[in-house]
């Protein structure tokens, strides 16, 4: 089992969007085991895009991200980092792929409505830095025995 941290964006948030975003995983048999909405600070955005920090285009990012809430959540399923980065699709939504939901619902590189952990690491440090150990909401779904076999 794979954790991953995603985040419900302000575009998101402002265009009514979070219920169809949390479906999407929902259906795809993704389990969420921790969720919360905040206002993410320019502190906060400074440590989530450490490594877009110095690029040209990050204090629009960075206006843009604490600009409304944002809801995060923590996303646990078999290698749920690489099938969280496949449902959002490219980064800019121009470029997503129909089908991924940047392709179906954003026109915008920035506002791109959901982020996903990119690998492991980024899954790990992103996870606390939005959320302690003890808001984890680890369970067993009573649906696991109709999502896949037994030895997948
Ligand atoms: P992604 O991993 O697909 O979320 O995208 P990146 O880590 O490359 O970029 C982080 C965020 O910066 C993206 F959500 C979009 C934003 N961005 C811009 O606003 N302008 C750019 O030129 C590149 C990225």
């Amino acid at each position: 089992m794979e954790r991953t941290l995603v985040l419900l964006k302000p575009d998101c948030l402002q265009r009514r969007l979070l219920g169809r975003m949390i479906s999407r995983f929902e259906d795809k048999g993704l389990n969420l085991i921790a969720l919360k909405m905040l206002w993410v600070t320019p502190e906060l955005a400074k440590r989530h895009y450490v490594e877009h920090v110095e690029k040209p285009f990050y204090p629009g990012l960075e206006a843009f991200i604490t600009s409304a809430p944002v809801v995060a959540i923590v996303i646990e399923g078999l290698e749920a980092i690489r099938v969280v980065r496949e449902m959002l699709g490219a980064t800019s939504g121009l470029k997503a792929v129909a089908g991924t939901i940047r392709g179906d619902y954003s026109s915008s590189r920035q506002m791109n409505l959901v982020h996903a952990s990119d690998g492991p690491d980024a899954a790990i440090r992103e996870i606390e830095l939005y959320f302690s150990a003890n808001e984890i909401c680890s369970h067993q779904p009573a649906v696991a025995a109709w999502l896949r076999a037994s030895d997948e």
